[in-house]
């Protein structure tokens, strides 16, 4: 039986990390854990927010997992803070299975913008746990941060995507996912590179810009890799998901820091049972 780690904060209420990644994660028929991060009364897209850091526990945690024998055969990181990357670093060396899959979603940015919170050095820790993973899962502003580079807004063309693929993977990942591509207005996916050949996903672009998607994204992305599905069609099931669980919030103004994915479930899990 596979077992995933997940390692990203709780926002107590707003859609997005771990009250998206256990729910999405188990509907994808995989025994997911957790550990937490941090603990925050909501994300930080609110007006303002609590915030709990739990790096002090992790240590402990690590003791016990290592006392008892509890592995993984996958890991999949998202909002963490920098202190917190070298014990994630360990806890991914001390308790993993053989040919444990690593998937880091970089979560830090978006629309141009460090996420309230982030100092400027954060790019360059986040460049670190990247090293090493199976698959990283930035979006086109956390993949210029990584890289040290300006973000283009939405001028770019397929040779900048492309070549923006070859550079993440320098930075000692196995491949990329790389999120939010566009080349026209009617059209959002995906570019993945694994160093030897592009491949694309796009779904229909809804004009609406929603929080919590990019988690939405990568829980289902990595729920669909430990099902056994190649990144390619992870990537097509991750997108309609997302989707779907746009469309079945756009006609709620009052939900405006998440998506309704709670009522896409059933969809997905039909998705993954052809
Ligand atoms: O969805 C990414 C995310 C995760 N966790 C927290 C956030 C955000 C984005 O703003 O604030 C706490």
């Amino acid at each position: 039986m596979q077992r995933l780690l997940t390692i990203q904060d709780i926002s107590c209420v707003g859609q997005c990390s771990l009250t998206v990644a256990l729910p999405v994660i188990s509907a994808c028929g995989i025994e997911t854990a957790v550990l937490p991060s941090s603990v925050l009364s909501n994300h930080t897209a609110f007006k303002s927010w609590s915030f709990n850091d739990l790096t002090g526990g992790m240590d402990e945690i690590l003791e016990q997992w290592k006392a008892q024998n509890i592995d993984f055969s996958a890991f999949y990181t998202g909002y963490v803070s920098a202190e917190q990357i070298p014990v994630i670093k360990k806890i991914i060396a001390q308790c993993a299975r053989k040919d444990a899959l690593v998937i880091v979603d970089p979560v830090m940015a978006d629309n141009g913008k460090l996420y309230a919170g982030f100092g400027e050095d954060f790019p360059a820790k986040m460049a670190e746990l990247c090293n090493g993973a199976d698959v990283i899962l930035p979006n086109i502003t956390e993949a210029c941060l990584l890289l040290g580079e300006k973000y283009p807004g939405s001028s770019y063309d397929k040779p900048f995507i492309e070549n923006m693929c070859k550079n993440l993977l320098k930075l000692g990942a196995k491949a990329v996912c790389l999120t939010g591509v566009s080349f026209n207005d009617k059209e959002l996916g995906c570019c993945i590179y694994d160093g030897e050949k592009f491949e694309y996903y796009f779904a229909q672009k809804i004009d609406v810009s929603m929080h919590g998607t990019g988690d939405v994204f990568a829980s289902c992305f990595a729920g669909c890799l430990c099902r056994g599905k190649n990144m390619r069609q992870a990537a097509q099931i991750a997108a309609d998901f997302v989707v779907d669980s746009i469309l079945k919030t756009v006609d709620d103004p009052s939900h405006w820091y998440g998506v309704n994915f709670e009522k896409a479930l059933p969809g997905l899990i039909k998705a993954l049972e052809k």
